[in-house]
């Protein structure tokens, strides 16, 4: 079997030159978004499968469970201005790559298979040079099948300290993580794809969780503190709105980059929509000894509930609710608006089944070997200006979205004409959330990630940076069904 793996990834290589994105022409430079004499941090990276209880005590354990470092939904925390020197190395049974959302790396390093690097086999290694030029709550997870292997629990929390925000005088911080888990009754793993899903909402988790478990989290919290909640929606498929029961609570960041704090209750129906990838920091103020705050996903029929604060006496004053404004960072390139050129995007439904290029009929058990060991998926229901990433037995990279140029600025409208919504993911860059078609009244706000709903348009505003970019849907069967295209950057 190793053999015949071996000779299907080296027919890929040989046979199917359009893959590659230099047959797009000269590959762009790959800039780096740190001085050469920053400090460097190194970092060992392991990813392994693993059998957790997921279900909790008493319940079968779930075999296959991916995780980095043994631990799944990993932690890692670093300074801004710091360098990881990343020494991954695979050792799960099927190749992989490490991605690093929305931090701002050189292109070589976004690893994305097969634009930016070919796939890490089982038992390879891969060195990743990440630079965290800016703060913020950021995440890593594979790009290549990524449905399968994020589903199984490989995600991993990147928090990025500014020392600026030491001064903020937070009593707590709490993170959340919605991720749902796609269990059978035996507590193992159900098939992360489906047809059904792919080509409407996506395939949702049987069981739902936070921070992994079953029970939401219960977590004391100094009586009238202040607590920094930090949420991100690590799931492939649930968009929740976040909310809380308590009026004393305020946005101070989209995606991890800081924004003038901004009322829960004074945005429209007083939650905060996220879609897969997307996070968000909160200041909570908890209230008097004995009472609770609920925070709580309000999107299903029922509220779900995500954490209960408590509020201990630890002999804190009550005082009126005053938001703590995080430090804005200054690094992130911003977009001229005054010379940006206007590039509209239409998210759409595949028009259907697309021409298939090379030879082997998609039944072929050395199609399903490439198509496995190339990280792409194998149907088509969504399409990006009717370009669809590349599907089934169909290797042929799309042409790039649009060629950009390095340094100038563009404007984004991304209209979505499908019935579902859409986050998407621009990678290598934080852009500008300038407007939408249907929300109004939020303000603008930085983000890697941005949710377009049906029949919305959104416009978004970034300053280019030299690379292949993909842009993507984050709800995975969506990308691995099509919703990806690529920007290349000279
Ligand atoms: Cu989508």
């Amino acid at each position: 079997m190793i053999s015949r793996r071996g000779f299907v990834l080296g027919g890929a290589a040989a046979g199917t030159l359009a893959l590659s994105p230099s047959a797009a022409g000269p590959m762009p430079r790959s800039l780096d978004t740190l001085p050469a004499d920053a400090p460097v941090r190194p970092f060992s990276l392991l990813a392994k499968e693993m059998e957790v209880p997921l279900l909790g005590a008493g319940k079968p354990a779930t075999r296959h469970v991916c995780a980095y470092n043994g631990t799944p939904l990993l932690r890692v925390r670093a300074r801004r201005g710091t360098r990881l020197k990343v020494d991954f190395r695979n050792q799960l049974p099927d190749p992989t790559t490490v991605h690093w959302h929305g931090v701002r790396v050189p292109y070589l390093s976004d690893g994305v298979a097969p634009i930016t690097q070919e796939p890490i086999p089982p038992g390879a290694s891969f060195a990743y040079d990440v630079p965290l030029p800016d703060p913020g709550f950021y995440f890593f997870h594979p790009h290549c099948d990524e449905t399968g292997q994020v589903g199984r629990g490989l995600v991993a929390l990147l928090l990025v300290d500014d020392p600026a925000e030491e001064k903020v005088p937070f009593d707590l911080e709490h993170v959340i993580v919605v991720k749902d888990w796609r269990l059978g009754e035996d507590g193992q793993f159900l098939d992360m794809f489906t047809n059904d899903g792919a080509a409407t909402a996506g395939t949702f988790g049987t069981v739902r969780a936070t921070n992994g478990r079953v029970l939401p989290p219960r977590v004391a919290a100094p009586a009238y503190g202040d607590v920094r909640v930090r949420a991100i929606v690590a799931d492939s498929t649930r968009v929740i709105d976040f909310g809380c029961d308590t009026e004393d609570a305020a946005i101070l960041a989209c995606d991890g980059q800081a924004i003038p704090p901004v009322r829960l209750d004074k945005v429209p129906d007083g939650v905060w929509r996220m879609g897969p990838a997307q996070r968000l920091d909160v200041h909570v103020r908890m209230p008097g000894p004995g009472a609770e705050v609920k925070i709580y996903d309000y999107r299903t029929a029922e509220p779900y509930l995500l954490t209960t604060l408590v509020a201990v006496d630890k002999g804190k004053k009550k005082r009126p609710f005053k938001p703590l404004a995080l430090p804005i960072a200054k690094e992130v390139p911003q977009a001229d608006l005054t010379r940006a050129k206007r590039l509209d995007f239409l998210v759409q439904t595949a028009a259907g089944a697309i021409a298939v290029a090379p030879p082997l009929p998609p039944g072929d058990p050395l199609a399903k070997a490439l198509i496995d060991s190339l990280c792409v998926g194998d149907k088509t229901f969504w399409a990006i200006n009717r370009n669809s990433w590349g599907a089934g037995a169909d290797l042929r990279l799309p042409p790039p979205l649009d060629e950009l140029h390095d340094g100038e600025s563009y404007v984004l409208s991304i209209a979505n004409v499908t019935k579902h919504p859409h986050p998407m993911h621009l990678h290598g860059h934080i852009f500008r959330v300038l407007s939408s078609s249907r929300k109004k009244g939020v303000p603008q706000y930085l983000a890697d990630t941005v949710l377009v709903e049906p029949n919305e348009s959104v416009e978004i505003a970034f300053k280019a940076t030299s690379g292949d970019w993909v842009f993507h849907c984050h709800i995975l069967e969506h990308m691995d069904s099509g919703l990806m295209g690529w920007f290349r950057i000279t």
